[in-house]
């Protein structure tokens, strides 16, 4: 399979903790792609230019990290990372939904604040950061479960995410659950080997 890849995009580490986790890296051949110029061959799979973009060894391909993760649920022999049926199910789409929910806030809203200053730019830029920042305080009230699922690696994934790019107006302060969670969930290895750097 290959899959068009950005180091330091967090809907593309997602998808590597999943691939991880399921024990079927080694079957991913990565090809970095900077999706903001519409590279055609990035184009020819995906047209919305958007990474992650999974194309199967069928030649099929797929994109939007939720539909990738599912299709990385049907390979490998590891535990479900999607839970089948039941509260814990539903439990970790919707952690998956809030995770994501921060990320679709938190990476426009970095393009948002890379433009000229005016109005419109600024309201924009509070609204992103005022649904993060309800985001965030909602997991502090119910934090993730310890255990590896779709949930929790994606709130992992947001976590990490506002670190590397919002360290200056960081989540930390007066979560502490949160933080408890995160620090130890951090520590294993589908979240520890996928920590973005520049
Ligand atoms: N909903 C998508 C979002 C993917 C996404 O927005 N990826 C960013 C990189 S972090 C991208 O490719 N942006 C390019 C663009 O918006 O033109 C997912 O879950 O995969």
């Amino acid at each position: 399979m290959k899959l068009f890849y950005s180091a330091t995009s967090p809907y593309v580490r997602k998808v590597m903790a999943c691939a991880i986790q399921r024990g079927i890296v080694d079957r991913i051949e990565t090809t970095p792609s900077n999706p903001h110029q519409s590279p055609p061959d990035l184009l020819a799979q995906n047209p919305l230019s958007k990474v992650p973009c999974l194309v199967t060894d069928d030649g099929m391909s797929l994109f939007g990290s939720q539909l990738i993760c599912e299709f990385l649920e049907s390979m490998g022999e590891a535990l479900p990372l999607f839970p089948v049926m039941g509260p814990a199910r539903w439990r970790a789409l919707k952690l998956q939904s809030i995770g994501d929910g921060i990320l679709d806030a938190a990476v426009p809203c970095r393009g948002e604040m890379g433009r000229p200053k005016e109005d419109a730019r600024d309201a924009a830029i509070a609204r992103y950061k005022a649904a993060i920042a309800r985001a965030v305080d909602v997991l502090e009230t119910d934090p993730p479960h310890k255990h590896i699922d779709i949930g929790s690696i994606t709130v992992a994934c947001a976590l990490g995410y506002l670190d590397f790019r919002y360290a200056s107006d960081p989540w930390r302060p007066n979560h502490p659950k949160l933080t408890e969670w995160y620090e130890a969930f951090s520590q294993n290895a589908c979240m520890a080997q996928t920590a973005p750097k520049e």
